[in-house]
């Protein structure tokens, strides 16, 4: 079973919209193994998204997400890291499609709602680096038998 890393942005905590997003995520049939709302250090912050930090946008990202808490996850399931970036739509949304998070709850790039490991390896160093070992629950959902064949 594989797992990911996703984490509800300050833009839409502040939105109130981290119940709308769990609930997409959770409806899909991805299965929440960790969760915690915890304003960032600038230090995880900028650990996060090193290889962004010579982008123009880089210190308004890090002064953003640092800004307010955001709500961090840990999804798992059945090529969970793939499924949620296509539940969570491209970066910009203005090109996300309808019917995705970022597509119906999203308007600029700078305030993209929520973020998404982009490969199985992305999302090991991000778990790692946002959640102890014991933050995150095994186990197995009574609705798993009628999700998975
Ligand atoms: P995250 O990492 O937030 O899930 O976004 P993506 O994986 O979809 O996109 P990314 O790494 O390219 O961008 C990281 C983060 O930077 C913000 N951003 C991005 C921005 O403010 N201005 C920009 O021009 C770009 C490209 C949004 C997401």
């Amino acid at each position: 079973m594989e797992r990911t890393f996703i984490m509800i942005k300050p833009d839409a905590v502040q939105r109130k919209l981290i119940g709308e997003i769990v609930q997409r995520i959770e409806r899909k049939g991805l299965k929440l193994v960790g969760a915690k709302l915890m304003t960032v250090p600038q230090s995880l912050a900028e650990t996060h998204y090193a290889e962004h930090k010579e982008r123009p946008f880089y210190n308004s990202l890090i002064s953003f997400i640092t800004s307010a808490p955001v709500f961090a996850m840990v999804v798992e399931g059945d090529d969970a890291v793939n499924i949620s970036r296509h539940i969570i739509g491209a970066t910009n949304p203005s090109e996300a499609t309808p019917g995705s998070i970022r597509g119906d709850l999203g308007l600029t790039v700078g305030r993209n709602v929520v973020h998404g490991s982009d490969s199985v390896e992305s999302a090991q160093r991000e778990i790692a680096l946002w959640f102890n070992e014991d933050e995150l629950s095994t186990y197995t959902a009574p609705d798993e038998v009628w999700i998975y064949e």
